[in-house]
């Protein structure tokens, strides 16, 4: 029997107004249903917002320490639950299991990261420049926050928005992809177990152009933040723009790894190899281009293609498999006319470029692990988010032309450099221009408790993650008391007494 999911409304597993529903399905195997979900619509916002807007009264008035302490025993109990979400990861979303376990737990960190925020939520104090006048900042919640999250980290990414919004005094509406409901759900259930007061969260399964515009539209949404992509994001901007909504957005890589002539290669090879191919390229800080200094070009192409001719791909709870599918067909499609056009535009294909079917694959979305070398800048694929297991090569002669190749798309994310040369390591995290810059490790990893977000096209200039979302989600009160007893004017009575 297929299992049958609600959206979670004003403390309530309820349908959707219109009673239809979506599958979602599981990419390694296509054949495999994992749960029915509502397909909402506006009205299942409208009441979501509501429930919420009304629960803000109150939980805005939760000290916040008190509200850290939810979020704390939120962790507690994806703690003894990370294997389950994890294994449920691997099917619904298909990263491999040493993956979905780092996802699960990247959500943990940021659970424990939001308890400890709960007592020091400060804001600040100013002397005036008055006299006998004090000033002080406090931190204050928006409202209701929409938060609009993709699938490819489908644990991570909800806590990453919901946990900071709840700290701050926020309530929320999540809608989250439609590839990855069941883990969105699952992560709602641990927040009613820990036991948020009705309305504080909500859950609202759908189509981004119906809920998510719904969200978008809303009066009573104050704060939107949303990851995915580029295009979507430019739509969503302009609908926060005219409705005059703060909005974080999180959008497209291209990312890429710099190897210098004196780097450590092998680790540089471990670095690219997950970097790339980890989580099947589907991060948006994964590797989709190799910047090589000409001396070890050849030497390190010919050790990356026979490393990733060894990675195994099959189905990602298998715990020795290393490489999963890709999240649904149309990605599949996309990643191998991305292929086409690599091979159009003259680039060489060295390993990979095409669907997997062996064995237990048949039934799944799986691309082989992909290179191309000889790329030349400015070819499609070396611009464009691909968002799968295909990584592009590109030779350089100096240090200056990779930081100049490495910096020439409209992304600005995560980047990497391999090198022992201490001076080069600290031009390039000067010249690179992107939001996260590694050195001697892959353009992955980044840790919850740091700013996360990028330059240029990669975004609006918002961070997540660390002490930076809770910027997103709050609003600055400021408040001057006066102690003179007097009238005093600012600006006005700028002479000093005598
Ligand atoms: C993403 O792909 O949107 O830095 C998030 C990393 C992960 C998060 C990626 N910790 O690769």
């Amino acid at each position: 029997m297929t299992q049958k999911f609600k959206n979670y409304i004003n403390g309530e597993w309820v349908d959707s107004v219109t009673k239809e529903t979506f599958e979602s399905r599981m990419p390694a195997d296509w054949s495999k249903v994992i749960g029915v979900f509502p397909k909402s619509n506006k009205e299942d916002v409208d009441l979501a917002v509501k429930a919420a807007k009304e629960a803000f009264k109150s939980w805005k008035k939760v000290p916040a320490a008190k509200r850290g302490e939810l979020l704390g025993k939120v962790g507690d109990i994806m703690v003894k639950r990370k294997e389950e979400l994890a294994r449920l990861m691997t099917e619904e979303m298909g990263k491999i299991m040493k993956e979905a376990r780092g996802d699960t737990q990247e959500g943990i960190d940021t659970a424990y990261y939001a308890f400890g925020e709960g007592r020091r939520f400060f804001g600040r104090t100013s002397p005036s420049e008055l006299p006998n006048k004090v000033a002080i900042t406090f931190l204050r919640p928006i409202g209701v926050a929409g938060l609009i999250t993709p699938w490819n980290f489908p644990i991570a990414i909800p806590t990453w928005k919901m946990f900071p919004a709840l700290l701050s005094g926020n309530t929320v509406v999540l809608k989250p992809a439609s590839d990855t409901p069941a883990l969105a759900t699952k992560l709602v259930e641990i927040m009613e177990e820990a036991g948020f007061p009705k309305g504080v969260v909500n859950l609202v399964h759908g189509p981004g152009g119906s809920v998510g515009n719904a969200i978008l539209e809303h009066n009573d949404v104050g704060v939107v933040s949303f990851t995915g992509s580029s295009e979507v994001g430019r739509h969503i901007a302009s609908v926060c723009g005219r409705t005059l909504k703060k909005v974080s957005l999180e959008l497209g890589g291209k990312n890429a790894q710099i190897v210098m002539d004196d780097a450590d290669i092998d680790l540089a090879l471990d670095g690219v190899l997950f970097g790339a191919f980890g989580t099947a390229g589907q991060r948006c800080t994964a590797t989709s281009r190799l910047i090589l200094h000409e001396k070890i070009y050849d030497l390190f192409i010919e050790k990356l293609v026979k490393r990733t001719e060894d990675l195994k791909l099959g189905y990602p709870w298998d715990e020795s498999i290393d490489v999963g599918p890709v999240i649904n067909e149309a990605s599949m499609k996309k990643i191998l006319e991305y292929v086409k056009i690599g091979k159009e535009e003259g680039a060489k294909l060295v390993t990979g470029g095409y669907r997997y079917e062996e064995g237990v694959c048949k039934n799944g979305w799986f691309v082989k692990p992909t290179i191309f070398v000889d790329v030349k800048p400015k070819m499609r694929i070396e611009q464009e988010e691909i968002f799968g297991p295909v990584l592009s090569v590109i030779k350089v002669n100096s240090f200056e032309e990779s930081i100049d190749v490495l910096n020439d798309v409209e992304y600005g994310l995560s980047s990497s450099i391999y090198t022992k040369n201490v001076n080069l390591a600290f031009k390039a995290i000067e010249d690179i221009d992107t939001g996260i810059t590694y050195v001697n490790g892959p353009t992955i990893g980044a840790e919850c408790h740091l700013p996360f977000g990028g330059t240029k096209n990669t975004g609006n200039g918002h961070r997540e993650g660390g002490w930076t979302v809770y910027e997103i989600f709050t609003e600055q009160k400021t408040v001057y008391i006066d102690y003179s007893g007097k009238l005093q004017k600012a600006q006005i009575d700028i002479s000093i007494e005598k």
